[in-house]
């Protein structure tokens, strides 16, 4: 059975980068395994990829040996037992705000006595590169929960939803959290509400044992937020890189101002 090395590598301490999929096409998700980041999230939340196209990216990205994860779509068991039967490696669950969310989740991600999960399904071995029995016996060991913390209310939550057992990512999404504090959605801001959250989710984060993420602009962020102690760090998505590079190659050629593009 293959190792999830994102699981690895942050329960060693080291950090993991990767980027969002938000095309609804394999083939993008064939290149983007290429380019060398540890895992690729297809991004189910907030786009048209559904869950077949999910599933044909994550056999794609697994067999490049990179780590196929999912954002789901919203916090249900529903979501979370299709992506991971259709051989997601872990999942990303976005607007986590209380123990019981926390719960909810981690028990559908993981199988008894862990958690709830249902047993079935054919891909989740495959992308594994094993069979189902020992997918079955070994999938605890292996499948990333990232929960996300992207409401003020995750913030004011965060001891009680970082003391469930299981969760192996807080991972802050900061376009939402700053949205939830009345501020313009954005990646980074001086805010100070907004500072103090996060320093406060990566403190509380390390109390409990578990890596803090943030999803983050560019390489330059991606470097302050790792010497911080984040350690799981989304770059925009495959989107956002292929835009503003046509942008800027645009832009140098003066070929008109170009519209704003969308960073994930
Ligand atoms: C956010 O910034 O709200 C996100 O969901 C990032 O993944
Ligand atoms: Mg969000």
């Amino acid at each position: 059975m293959k190792t999830n090395h994102v699981r690895v590598k942050l329960k060693r301490g080291e950090p993991s980068v990767g980027t969002w999929l938000t095309l609804p096409d394999p083939v993008a998700a064939r290149l983007m395994a290429r380019t060398g980041f540890d895992w690729l999230t297809v991004e189910l939340e907030h786009t048209p990829v559904n869950f077949e196209t999910a599933a044909n990216s994550f056999a794609i990205i697994a067999a490049s040996n990179v780590a196929p994860l999912a954002r789901v779509p919203w916090n249900t068991g529903e979501n979370i037992k299709r992506v991971l039967d259709t051989g997601a490696w872990g999942i990303v669950v976005p607007m986590v705000n209380s123990r019981a969310e926390a719960e909810a989740a981690v028990a559908a991600a993981r199988y008894a006595p862990q958690g709830q999960r249902s047993i079935g399904g054919q891909l989740h071995a495959a992308n594994f590169d094993t069979d189902p029995a020992t997918y079955y016996a070994r999938a605890n060991e292996q499948i990333l929960v990232v929960l996300m913390a992207e409401h003020v209310e995750a913030i004011e939550q965060a001891d009680e939803i970082l003391s469930v057992p299981g969760i192996d990512v807080i991972f802050i999404g900061p376009n939402d959290l700053h949205n939830s504090m009345g501020k313009p959605p954005a990646f980074d801001s001086e805010h100070k509400e907004f500072v103090d959250a996060v320093q406060h989710v990566l403190k509380t984060a390390r109390k409990h044992g578990v890596a803090a993420g943030i999803h983050v602009l560019d390489a330059a962020a991606a470097k302050r937020r790792m010497a911080e102690g984040f350690q799981f760090i989304a770059i925009t998505s495959e989107a956002g890189m292929m835009l503003s590079k046509a942008q800027e190659i645009a832009g140098a050629l003066g070929l008109g101002g170009g519209a704003t593009v969308a960073k994930y």
